[in-house]
């Protein structure tokens, strides 16, 4: 609710497209569904291009904007930096907006490597203020119940999750060559981009691997040169081109801490899956299966239902009792892909106004870089390969 006694909370955002967007609209939608401490405040919008930036800054309800992200971070009236950048700009950014003293939300995947999500993950430590990363599928309320009923051991031991992340947005030839095809620029393809949401989700709701093997292919080699134009299209160069060097699909298996194993696949080249994000785990005492396109939804399986009834049933995640539905309608009343970022942003705000250290954080992405490094390595060597220790920063 927008409370005149609420302490503002100043964003400045760099990136206005596709993510920039649907932060815009989880930052203005927040204070309508959620009875915060604090009142986010769409300050300031930073891009490059002045023409496009002035017109998304209108028309996405911005104060003012900015074209050199620097000066944004430079800002006393700005209290945290969103970054919706490509990938190779992360670790600049959220490093610069540390040191200025700025709490840092940034989308995913962290980094292009370790080493940058490790130097990021110490400059938000050593400035001592809130970070996030937007691994928002954590918080749709049927993923969020899905973690509930494994705290609570309705599911007992854990022993499989199986994990898919399918698309198909760049399956025809003739889709350029964007910057989530480049490596110096995304740091890899189906990997970072969906891999890395379906590697958090497993970490979330299993725990952490101990090891990994991949498997990393690029169908399309050569792609016309282009650009994004907004969502998932694409402005085409037609005259010239260029070479593909990030994978269009990949396969891991992993080796969990404690036992469980995990077989997941992320590919752009899944024709007719647009945005197919599915996870199914099998426990000693049930099962539970996931899928995003059809998110409301938790299908559930429990080994003590009596043997007639024995199955899968559907659960429809919109009851109080299932976490963050409450905040929306009533039971029944379906709610969609945007409202998991109102909830991601709900708990920075919360963090912000010191109520909760809220997760996935930065030590969330560079465990997840961590374990994207690994899968690549093994790809590229063929063997098993070991995920670092989560906890420490190497060489501390
Ligand atoms: C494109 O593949 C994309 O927008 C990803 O970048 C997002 O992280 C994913 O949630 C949806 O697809």
């Amino acid at each position: 609710m927008v409370g005149i006694n609420k302490r503002r909370v100043r964003i400045g955002m760099i990136g206005h497209r596709f993510m920039g967007k649907v932060h815009s609209h989880a930052y203005r939608d927040l204070p309508f569904f959620f009875d915060l401490p604090v009142e986010p405040v769409l300050s300031d919008l930073a891009g490059r291009n002045e023409e496009e930036l002035k017109a998304a800054a209108d028309a996405m309800g911005w104060a003012s904007y900015e074209t050199d992200w620097r000066r944004l971070v430079e800002r006393d009236d700005i209290d945290v930096i969103d970054i919706v950048t490509p990938n190779n700009t992360h670790a600049e950014m959220a490093i610069a907006a540390a040191e200025a003293g700025k709490h840092v939300i940034c989308e995913k995947p962290l980094a292009l490597s370790v080493s940058e999500a490790e130097r990021m993950l110490e400059a938000v430590r050593k400035a001592g203020t809130v970070h996030m990363i937007c691994h928002n599928y954590r918080f749709a309320p049927a993923v969020q119940y899905v973690k509930r009923l494994i705290e609570e051991g309705r599911l007992g031991r854990i022993y499989h999750i199986r994990a898919q992340y399918l698309q198909d947005w760049i399956m025809d030839p003739s889709f350029p060559l964007v910057w989530r095809l480049k490596k110096e620029v995304s740091g890899s393809g189906a990997l970072g981009d969906i891999g890395s949401h379906i590697l958090d989700l497993a970490r979330f709701l299993v725990g952490e691997m101990d090891e990994v093997t991949g498997m990393m292919k690029t169908f399309i080699q050569e792609r016309p040169l282009g650009e994004m134009s907004g969502g998932l299209n694409a402005r085409t160069d037609r005259e010239r081109s260029g070479q593909v060097d990030v994978d269009d699909a990949v396969a891991v298996m992993a080796r969990f801490q404690n036992g469980a194993l995990g077989v997941f696949e992320a590919t752009r080249f899944a024709g007719g899956n647009r945005n197919g994000n599915r996870f199914e785990i099998n426990g000693e005492k049930g099962s539970v299966r996931w899928d995003l396109e059809n998110m409301n939804h938790l299908q559930v399986y429990f080994t003590e239902d009596e043997a007639g009834l024995q199955g899968f049933r559907t659960i429809n995640c919109t009851e109080d009792v299932h976490p963050y539905a409450g905040a929306y309608w009533p039971p029944g009343h379906i709610i969609g892909y945007e409202h998991t970022f109102i909830n991601l942003l709900a708990e920075f705000m919360r963090g912000i106004a010191g109520e909760t250290a809220p997760t996935p954080d930065f030590e969330d992405g560079l465990q997840n870089q961590r374990v994207l490094e690994a899968v690549e390595e093994s790809a590229r060597t063929g063997t098993w390969v070991k995920v670092s220790r989560p906890g420490s920063l190497t060489g501390q």
